[in-house]
């Protein structure tokens, strides 16, 4: 049976009920959006809800949290006074994996290295009731895909990459911890009403494009903000030919254009993989159902008049791509990469072929990118490139070495790593690496920002396909295209590799020893959870103390210019093992956005003793004298990770407000909860006027209120002002978390 088989049988009659009744209040054919949406409203409705306007509370059927972000969510969980999680909850280790050796001896070096944290959570979801994937079951979205994800329900998970369960057709969405706290703790989810891009798709995939290429062109067209505020729902007969998995790839990047999520309607590749993946319970209820689970035919009869854009793609055309080097929408089809390389100075030499994440890692993945393998071996060819595979799950896993799949790639000379993230989040120890130099890769990840994968700056990253990276990594070079171009092979002919040929679902079926999963006891309220309060790792948290409502003359303490994402306000990579350890994860605050005032990282000026210093340790001066501080950014400050640490460290270490020209969604979300200002300027060039010396003055918070713009005062070090208008996208209970100090104290006050 499937988990939680029951909350589902639940879940689909509310939505019969539910949609019907929607229905009848919104007086329009509806879209699978809609739909879910409706369906799992916390409070019915009388009035249709404004697109892009209303915030709207809403009840998920389950959470899931990774390590990385689980730490720092659980540590809040554990003072919002609960016994037991209100919904069904999953945390699943994957991130704090280092890729070296290969996936034996790397699995125990993790657990080695991070046994305390993976202990903490095991004892924490032992105790509020929370299943527990242990290192090695695999990454969390595959995990998710295969195991809880449902075609019509709501989910919400610590990782923006939550997403990924759009492919089966699920409303999933990426939160920071606190928000999944509000959940666990059994209060609703609060979000604004989202507007929805219709994405129809046309045609058919064929030759060397897949389902990858689908979500690479779409970054291309919209970039990394233009889904920001939107839900794209992806429809047309060349959505239905898409395998599940190929729709969860396409679902999991829609991270990357600021989407606050992704979805399919349910339909014949979702019953196939729900059967496969042992769930034919839960493809029977939603046979019964089928109309419910996706949207009314008048709504992909005539998008133009339901969606809020509508973007077409015809498969039949699209180009595979390479995306990169350092952001993931900037889409280059295959054959003009190596053009583009060359004027752009790009290294051609690619040094590394990685396969794998949460976005790429199926059975399906694995075989399309082994049919390539298997012809380089076939025709004498061997990898110029290093080459490494991350499988999703130890069921992708075990199925995939059953099959021969893995086999193929260690013929190849792969290293077949841990079924976890690895590389993807800079859990790399990559040895080829000396120094900072030059170089490229690429791989089948979703991220590419720099600095991500290794930590070099220097690294330029590239995004494709599984069959595209192999096919790269045999060639060795990054202006190979292989509908084209020949190789010369060990015996000096010359061949070429043909399309792969991939396997959508096992015909075997999957299988698996152990999957990794431990449930919880029922009674969890003998277990026990300490926290070491000399670790280094994990740090109980203290409630933090409302800034309030006066700010006067305070200090700039960095100007960010260009691209800032949460990798550049919190890194990954080393800096992971501190996630559950604030203070300690509060010395990599900003230090990898660069200050507008000299393009220096790490490098501001430290108003009390005009000397240069790094962004923590002029942060803590600040601090220590009482001295508030604001934060300023480009556009969509915050990009990529859920990770709230990019909020809490600020907050921490004593900064108001954050001031930016446009903001990621989950970003925006998690600075509220923790209780600061998270606001934009009214006109974006006033950016210009702050100025390093600044004196800078809120004129009139103690009007804070919802809907009304604030004004802040810039006393310039030359004795001229400015003043700034500035907006905001509080409502009064978000109003009431800045007061109280962070949405956790609001609870914790409520709970008493
Ligand atoms: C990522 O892909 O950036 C991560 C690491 O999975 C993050 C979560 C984190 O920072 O722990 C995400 O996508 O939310
Ligand atoms: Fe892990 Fe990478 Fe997926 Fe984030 S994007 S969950 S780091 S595999």
């Amino acid at each position: 049976m499937a988990f939680d088989f029951d909350m589902i049988k639940k879940v689909y009659s509310n939505i019969v009920k539910n949609v019907d009744e929607a229905k009848k209040i919104v007086n329009k054919p509806l879209t699978l959006s809609e739909k879910i949406l409706y369906s799992h409203l916390w409070n019915p409705t009388s009035k249709p809800f404004v697109r892009g306007k209303d915030y709207v509370d809403f009840k998920p059927d389950r959470i899931a949290c990774q390590d990385a972000t689980a730490q720092m969510a659980l540590l809040q969980f554990m003072q919002a006074g609960k016994s037991k999680v209100a919904v069904p909850t999953t945390v699943h280790c994957d991130h704090l994996i280092q890729a070296k050796m290969g996936a034996k001896p790397d699995l125990i070096q993790a657990n080695k290295v991070s046994n305390e944290v993976f202990d903490f959570l095991k004892n924490v979801s032992n105790k509020y009731g929370i299943g527990f994937w242990k290192p090695g079951a695999g990454i969390i979205h595959q995990v998710v895909l295969e195991n809880y994800a449902f075609p019509g329900g709501m989910m919400i998970g610590t990782d923006s990459h939550t997403v990924n369960a759009g492919g089966l057709g699920m409303v999933a969405i990426g939160v920071g911890g606190a928000d999944a706290v509000d959940v666990m703790a059994g209060m609703p989810w609060e979000l604004k009403f989202p507007k929805i891009i219709g994405v129809k798709l046309t045609g058919e995939l064929n030759g060397w494009t897949s389902a990858k290429d689908v979500i690479l062109k779409v970054a291309g067209i919209l970039t990394v903000k233009g889904g920001t505020g939107c839900i794209i729902e992806y429809f047309g007969s060349g959505a239905k030919a898409l395998s599940c998995t190929g729709k969860g790839t396409i679902c999991n990047m829609g991270a990357e254009v600021g989407a606050t999520t992704s979805t399919f309607g349910y339909d014949e590749s979702m019953e196939r993989y729900l059967k496969a993946t042992g769930r034919e319970d839960v493809a029977n209820e939603a046979n019964k159902i089928k109309d419910y689970l996706t949207a009314d035919p008048e709504v992909y009869d005539s998008p133009e008049n339901y969606f809020d854009q509508v973007i077409e793609i015809n498969l039949s055309e699209l180009k595979p791509h390479l995306n990169g080097p350092f952001t993931p929408d900037l889409a280059t089809p295959v054959s003009e990469i190596g053009d583009k390389a060359k004027e752009n100075d790009w290294p051609l030499k690619v040094d590394w072929g990685l396969i794998g994440s949460c976005t790429n890692s199926s059975y399906e993945d694995l075989t399309r990118a082994a049919s390539i393998a298997k012809q380089a071996i076939d025709k004498n060819l061997i990898t110029k490139s290093d080459f490494g595979i991350n499988p999703g799950s130890e069921q992708v896993r075990f199925t995939a070495e059953r099959d021969g799949i893995l086999k193929i790639f260690e013929d190849l000379d792969a290293t077949i790593f841990t079924n976890a993230c690895g590389p993807c989040i800079g859990q790399w120890d990559r040895s080829d690496l000396k120094g900072q130099e030059k170089n490229t890769i690429v791989h089948s990840f979703n991220r590419n920002f720099s600095k991500r994968a290794d930590g070099n700056p220097n690294t330029h990253a590239f995004v494709g396909s599984p069959e595209i990276v192999a096919a790269i990594a045999i060639a060795g070079k990054l202006d190979f295209d292989p509908t084209k171009d020949k190789l010369i092979n060990q015996k000096g002919e010359e061949v070429m590799l043909d399309p792969p040929i991939g396997v959508e679902l096992p015909s075997d079926g999957f299988d698996c020893e152990d999957s990794g999963y431990i449930e919880p006891e029922d009674d969890g309220s003998n277990v026990i959870v300490n926290v070491n309060p000399k670790s280094e790792r994990l740090q109980l948290l203290e409630p933090f103390i409302p800034i309030g409502r006066d700010i006067k003359d305070a200090r700039l303490l960095i100007k960010a210019h260009g691209k800032c994402t949460t990798d550049h306000i919190s890194m990954a990579g080393p800096w992971l093992r501190y996630r559950g350890h604030l203070d300690n994860i509060s010395n990599n605050c900003l230090i990898g956005a660069v200050n507008s005032f000299n393009m220096k990282t790490n490098f501001v000026k430290n108003q009390l003793t005009a000397d240069y210093g790094g962004v923590p340790d002029t942060q803590r001066e600040y601090k220590k004298n009482n001295i508030k501080t604001i934060v300023v950014g480009d556009h969509n400050y915050g990009e990529g990770s859920s990770r709230e640490h990019a909020a809490m460290e600020p907050r921490h270490l004593g900064v108001c407000a954050v001031i930016v020209k446009s903001f990621a969604r989950i970003h925006e979300t998690n600075l509220k909860k923790q209780g600061m200002l998270a606001l934009t300027f009214d006109n974006e060039s006033d950016y210009n006027l702050i100025q390093e010396d600044d004196l800078i003055t809120f004129v009139d918070l103690d009007q804070f209120e919802a809907g009304k713009q604030l004004l802040i005062e810039l006393k310039h070090s030359n004795g001229t002002n400015d003043y700034i208008s500035l907006n905001h996208t509080y409502n009064s209970s978000q109003i009431d978390w800045y007061d109280e100090g962070s949405a956790l104290n609001l609870i914790k006050k409520e709970n008493l």
